[in-house]
């Protein structure tokens, strides 16, 4: 039998899964649909994976994967492992760098528990691409967003089966526009709360949607808004997702773009061992 320790959190709604052990870099791709997927847990939780660090200062590093393979960043999987750390007594509050395969990250573990993740530089690659019948910019949060204003759809729960068929015609449609590094589309419309500045529903690759605002997401929109100049550095930017939880996000102006800033708060739900019998016909999960 193969046992692997994980705890679980979400973080707005969106689960995260750290692996604290029992799996080596190499082997995750062998196991990544063990880990995440049926029957062991669902397609929308992105598995995080603690990695030595190269740069010793580093707390971690730390690989994020999902249903359809790795991601570079993920905002909301690195509140959730720091909250996780937490948990674990293996931090206390203050800054933590991290690296993740695009770059170092930095997280402030605040007293109340938020977490404010310092992302990689991001910035908006092309604007007002024309991709089928709607246009949309193409921006780097982390990892490479479609973004979406004038979808004319309702950014509402009951909604999201048609939202989803739609991220997929649009991603499809952006790729062919030869945009081929797309994997994530958001779409973009007025919040629901007037304490906030936009609502979003984000497709991920997989074909799941973000319950969270999406930390990388925000990140891509905070790089068009400042491109656009419609927000100052420094400026908070209050990001709704698609069930109404909120990320706050700032940025600070970079050479490649801009330096994102994206605060939430991450809740443990489970401490588990994964276990995979060899006998089991779906250890690898349902395929
Ligand atoms: O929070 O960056 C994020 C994210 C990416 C995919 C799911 N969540």
């Amino acid at each position: 039998m193969k046992r692997i320790p994980v705890i679980d959190s979400h973080t707005g709604g969106e689960p995260t899964r750290v692996v604290l052990d029992g799996i080596r870099p190499e082997e995750l791709e062998a196991f990544r649909r063990a880990i995440l997927c049926e029957p062991r847990g669902s397609d929308i939780i992105v598995g995080a994976l603690l990695v030595k660090p190269e740069d010793a200062a580093c707390t971690a590093g730390v690989v994020f994967f999902n249903n359809a393979g790795l991601l570079g960043m993920c905002g909301h999987g690195m509140i959730g492992v720091v909250t996780t750390l937490h948990h674990l007594g293996r931090i206390q509050a203050g800054r933590h760098r991290f690296e993740t395969p695009v770059g170092r990250v930095t997280a402030t573990l605040h007293q109340d528990g938020g977490v404010s993740v310092r992302n990689v530089p991001s910035h908006r690659k092309a604007r007002a691409v024309q991709a089928g019948c709607v246009t949309g910019d193409v921006a780097w949060g982390g990892n490479w967003f479609f973004l979406v204003s004038n979808h004319g759809l309702d950014l509402t729960r009951d909604n999201i089966p048609g939202l989803t068929q739609a991220c997929l015609s649009m991603r499809e449609a952006v790729r062919a526009a030869g945009h081929s590094e797309v994997d994530h589309v958001e779409l973009l419309g007025p919040p629901q709360d007037p304490a906030n500045h936009g609502r979003n529903f984000v497709l991920c690759p997989g074909g799941e949607y973000d319950r969270s605002p999406c930390g990388t997401g925000t990140s891509a929109k905070l790089a068009c808004l400042a491109a656009d100049g419609r927000l100052a550095p420094g400026e908070c930017w209050r990001q709704e997702s698609i069930i109404g939880s909120v990320f706050e996000g700032r940025y600070e102006p970079c050479p490649e773009g801009v330096i994102p800033t994206i605060t939430g708060r991450a809740f443990i739900t489970a401490e588990s061992t994964l276990i995979l019998d060899p006998a089991d016909p779906f250890q690898l999960g349902i395929s």
